[in-house]
């Protein structure tokens, strides 16, 4: 069965968000395989966002990342890593569509980071990689 690692970010779980993201997941017939709270540290998140560890915002997405616990989740089904992606919606909460996770409970609070609730893993082999990084 497929997997993929969905993320309720700091700011999800800060704001109240964790039942309504794993209500929507579990209303679009996902399993939740498994569910943790986690304090990333920096090393996580370095390995996590490989593909950005050298970009300019990497420092502030730490930061981000690091002010309070996340919550991880197993989500499994049939093309779930593509299923999931679509129900989180576009990186930037203003311009993602209504109906999605960033589009309905998102916004940009003016501080200049992208605070978009989800992190949800972009294909089967970087599900594979993150699972085996937060489990
Ligand atoms: P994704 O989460 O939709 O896959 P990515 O481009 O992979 O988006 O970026 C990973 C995360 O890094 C984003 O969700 C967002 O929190 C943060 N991020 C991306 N681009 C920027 C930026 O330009 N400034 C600040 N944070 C960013
Ligand atoms: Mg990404």
């Amino acid at each position: 069965m497929e997997k993929t690692l969905l993320l309720i970010k700091p700011d999800g779980v800060k704001r109240g968000l964790v039942g309504d993201v794993l209500a929507r997941v579990e209303r679009k017939g996902y399993t939740i395989g498994a569910l943790a709270m986690v304090n990333a540290t920096e090393d996580l998140l370095g390995e996590h966002y490989v593909e950005h560890r050298e970009k300019p915002f990497f420092p502030e997405l730490v930061e981000y990342m690091t002010a309070g616990p996340i919550v991880a989740a197993i989500i499994e089904g049939a093309r779930v890593v593509e299923g999931i992606r679509s129900l989180c919606g576009s990186t930037e909460p203003t311009a993602a569509a209504p109906g999605t996770i960033r589009g309905d409970l998102g916004r940009d609070w003016g501080n200049g980071q992208i605070e978009n609730i989800v992190h949800s893993s972009d294909s089967v082999e970087s599900a594979e990689r993150e699972i085996s990084l937060w489990f």
